[in-house]
């Protein structure tokens, strides 16, 4: 049932209904669901009902039972808006592409190919990510193109691809989860993040799965769990150097699956023997007896998954946690059998696929290398241009936003992305903002980023716009679009081929529905380790979704990875010794708390979708900072009162709630607000030297009352 059905066709002031089959847009487990549309006497109400599907098995949570609120909330917009004197006025499409031509031609002549950048999101369908990589190369020359999953899934990406030669998400599907004996849940809160897996975790359960839960603070998620180690913000990394030294005392490793599957175990055998639990327990903050026993649960149990989100990765050496993570798995086989994997959450509804197709500043379709010759050469030729012509490696998200700080990037394109809103130290990201000579943001709404634009261009919503989405399992879906766009409301993709085609690149962006840009993705992902040429729009639709990697028609698609052998050229993993790494920015007397950010079930990320819809901004109308009774009471802070929170950059005004579930040192703002509650003009701006990582999740901060008139 993909096409617009009506159900009862009659005139106007009678009942009728609307049924669109779609996925929903917020997060990675892309639940299916149908929305129907009632229109009666000239008015519409809407309601999602869930599709069974392999993922979500059915159910729906709160996000996607509303999203269909902001799709057709009256603040969507419907038109081009240019900035004339401060105000958005309405123009053309044609003058839109016409002014977006004159300006990026003009930028480029005045200050260089590499001048214009191209910021991204992995909110968009393959297809539009796809297009987005070779529209920055081709139709603009730049270098510069990174997208919003470098505060996302870098850390776990790079970790990936080192330690297995290949990033997808979950080794394994999630239909294993039951059959796990024993969990780690590292710095991931699955209940709030991903509300319909939980399931699979209960069921676990009730196969009595050992579930160790570990997170700073105590949430619906290591509410489940058997132990739950609240550990000191940004340690994990130490942690499991603690869990390898009783693996490795007590005998739990795998000695046949380390000699025949991985190298490198003999760098971690030594190092391990350097470490001291005691040690460790004073500098995470877990005690010894905790550590043992979260070991010998994990060593002990015949199967083992490990799951790490942002909790772990969104650190200053959140890549070298994850690697250490992997560690864990590798080192006791667990690992390519089922119940037994490791598995980085992914994030944004297309968190996986905007990943793999050259949407990041140093890849190319298939998740292939700009700096590999071969790889170039490929695409070069898919393409049809010439291999010199396309450029070379750019910068990561937040050092691109630095270089139009610096003024070396002077017109920026952002499509899906509320930087001002979701880049750490995001003060300097705004002051860098209004510097440019000309920014052009499309989207649905004015979010705090689009505000500052010269130029809005009216980006269609989950409804309408047709693609395919990659999940977290590395399965390929495909959602339909069956409502008509509102207004002049165009697809990314449509949109990037109009600016296209004006700068008179039409032989390379003549596409004229999503399909033919996917059939193109196919071909250009051909023999990449991200390899989708073995999917069809028809296949997806048949199968009800295709696991990559699937190099042709007649294969199945792989569920769960590394089964006989891992995807670097030798068939082996790689393990490294990794060190006790500690945040870059540590507390002191002046900032002496640590704050750690996050979500809450009710929002998603900038919330500029999430706070349009009236149910959900109904329960979470407000940030708050959650504190401990203990620190609340040191910092004459009540409960429910206003507080500024401030740090080395900026400071924010947030209402407490004071809580015995966070740990004493740590305070925690959720990330769903602008303006005056927006958590990242606190966080810290420095970024994990190997994938480019922002420190979202620990910075050093003071927490003061708010009385009387206080200067932020
Ligand atoms: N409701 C909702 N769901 C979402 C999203 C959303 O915005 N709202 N966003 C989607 C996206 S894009 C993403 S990336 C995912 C994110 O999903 P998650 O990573 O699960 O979400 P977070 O709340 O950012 O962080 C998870 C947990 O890490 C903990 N944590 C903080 N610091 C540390 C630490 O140093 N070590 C450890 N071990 N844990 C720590 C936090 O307390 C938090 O409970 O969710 C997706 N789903
Ligand atoms: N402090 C702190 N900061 C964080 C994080 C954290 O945990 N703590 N998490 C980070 C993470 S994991 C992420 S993923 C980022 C996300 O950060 P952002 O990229 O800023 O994410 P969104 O809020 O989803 O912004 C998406 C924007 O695109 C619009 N949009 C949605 N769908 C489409 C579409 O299909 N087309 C177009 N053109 N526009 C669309 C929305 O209306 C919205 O304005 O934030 C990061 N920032
Ligand atoms: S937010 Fe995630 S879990 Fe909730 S309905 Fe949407 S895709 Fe499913
Ligand atoms: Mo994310």
């Amino acid at each position: 049932m993909n096409v617009r059905q009506h159900l009862h066709s009659k005139p106007l002031e009678e009942k009728s209904n609307t049924v669109m089959d779609t996925q929903c847009p917020f997060c990675s487990v892309q639940c299916k669901m149908q929305v129907i549309e009632v229109q009666e006497k000239g008015r519409k109400t809407y309601q999602a009902i869930p599709l069974d599907n392999p993922a979500s098995q059915g159910r729906l949570c709160i996000k996607g039972m509303n999203a269909h609120q902001h799709a057709v909330h009256p603040d969507r917009i419907l038109y081009p808006m240019r900035k004339v004197d401060g105000e958005f006025v309405r123009i053309s499409w044609s003058e839109a592409i016409r002014l977006i031509k004159e300006m990026f031609t003009r930028i480029q002549q005045e200050d260089g190919l590499d001048a214009l950048g191209v910021y991204g999101g992995a909110t968009v369908t393959n297809e539009t990510a796809y297009l987005l990589g070779k529209f920055a190369r081709v139709a603009l020359k730049t270098k510069h193109i990174d997208y919003n999953g470098r505060y996302c899934m870098s850390a776990a990406a790079t970790a990936g691809n080192k330690a297995f030669g290949i990033d997808r998400g979950l080794t394994n599907q999630l239909s294993e989860i039951p059959f796990s004996k024993c969990m780690i849940l590292a710095g991931t809160n699955i209940a709030e993040c991903q509300p319909t897996l939980m399931p699979y975790f209960t069921q676990a359960k009730e196969n009595r799965s050992f579930i160790i839960a570990i997170d700073p603070r105590e949430t619906a998620t290591t509410k489940i769990a058997d132990l739950h180690l609240k550990i000191k913000p940004g340690m994990d990394a130490a942690l499991v150097n603690g869990l390898l030294k009783v693996i490795f005392e007590e005998g739990y490793v795998d000695q046949t699956f380390i000699a025949d599957r991985t190298k490198g175990f003999e760098a971690l055998q030594e190092h391990i023997s350097t470490i001291e639990l005691e040690h460790i327990a004073e500098i995470t903050g877990i005690s010894v007896k905790q550590i043992q026993t979260a070991a010998r649960a994990y060593g002990k149990a015949e199967t083992g998954m490990i799951f790490t989100a942002r909790g772990v990765e969104q650190q200053t050496d959140g890549y070298m946690a994850v690697r250490n993570f992997i560690n864990l798995s590798l080192v006791t086989g667990k690992i390519g059998k089922i119940g037994s994997g490791y598995g980085a959450i992914t994030g944004q509804g297309n968190g996986q696929g905007a990943r793999e197709h050259g949407h990041k500043a140093d890849q190319l379709p298939g998740y292939r290398s700009i700096e590999n010759p071969e790889h170039r050469a490929y695409v070069a030729k898919v393409w049809g241009i010439d291999e010199q012509d396309l450029p070379g490696k750019g910068v990561s998200a937040y050092e691109m936003l630095e270089k139009v700080y610096q003024q070396e990037i002077t017109g920026l394109f952002v499509i899906s992305s509320n930087p001002v809103v979701s880049s750490p130290n995001a003060n300097l990201v705004e002051e860098g903002l209004k510097k440019l000579k000309f920014l052009v943001v499309a989207d649905m709404f004015v979010s705090e980023t689009a505000r500052m634009a010269d130029l809005i261009l009216p980006a269609s919503s989950y409804l309408e716009n047709e693609g395919t989405l990659t999940n977290l399992e590395g399965r390929v879906t495909y959602r339909p679009g069956n409502r008509e766009c509102p207004g002049e409301v165009k697809h990314d993709w449509q949109i990037l081929c109009e600016v296209a085609i004006a700068l008179g690149k039409e032989t390379y962006f003549s596409f004229s529905s999503a399909e033919e840009i996917f059939h193109e993705l196919r071909i250009a992902s051909r023999g990449g380790i991200a390899d989708y040429y073995g999917i069809t729009y028809d296949r997806i639709k048949q199968e009800g979704g295709v696991y990559w990697p699937c190099p042709s028609q007649d294969h199945p698609g792989a569920g769960r990875l590394f089964e006989t052998s891992f995807a670097h050229p030798d068939g082996k993993a790689e393990i490294v010794a990794v060190d006790n790494h500690v945040p870059k920015e540590q507390m002191n007397d002046q900032f002496p708390l640590y704050l750690t950010t996050g979500r809450v079930m009710t929002h998603y990320l900038t919330g500029v979708q999430t706070r349009r819809s009236h149910t959900l901004l109904a329960r979470d109308v407000e940030s708050y900072l959650e504190i401990h009774p203990k620190t609340a009471k040191k910092y004459r802070i009540e409960d429910a009162s206003l507080v500024k929170v401030e740090s080395r950059r900026g400071s924010i005004i947030v209402r407490s709630k004071v809580t015995e579930d966070i740990r004493e040192d740590t305070v925690f703002v959720p990330m769903h607000w602008g303006d005056l509650q927006n958590v990242n003009k606190i966080t810290n701006q420095a970024l994990d030297p190997n994938c480019k990582m922002p420190g979202f999740k620990v910075c050093a901060v003071k927490v003061n009352p708010l009385v009387g008139t206080v200067s932020i």
